[in-house]
């Protein structure tokens, strides 16, 4: 049998982006098409238990997401380490199935 799904990635309630996922039968790996975003942002929360940290990011034209302040999981949660409330940042994130946006590097510029 075979899916196919098109998930939309929704920030908050703005705009947002297409995704497509193609799962084939069980006898074939499933493959994903996923976009990565390069973004510049402020971080506002560093929440280590849940994973994730509040970014106040710039707008992503790319999506039509304007400036906000939201969450983001981490891929990599030691990557929350060197973060602190104040920080100025770039990162990438991709979305993740489902919707939710994942950051996938995250590193403090001067
Ligand atoms: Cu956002």
């Amino acid at each position: 049998m075979k899916r196919f799904l098109i998930t939309t990635l929704a920030c908050l309630s703005f705009g947002g982006a297409t995704i497509f996922v193609y799962a084939n039968d069980a006898h074939h790996p499933k493959v994903e098409v996923q976009k990565s975003y390069a973004v510049k942002g402020e971080v506002v929360v560093v929440d280590k238990a849940s994973g994730k940290v509040k970014l106040k990011h710039e707008p992503i034209p790319e999506l039509n997401w304007p400036a906000m302040t939201m969450f983001f999981e981490v891929a990599d949660k030691s990557q929350l380490d060197v973060l602190k409330a104040g920080d100025q940042v770039k990162f990438e994130f991709v979305s993740k199935e489902g919707g939710a946006p994942l950051i996938t590097q995250i590193n403090t510029v001067k």
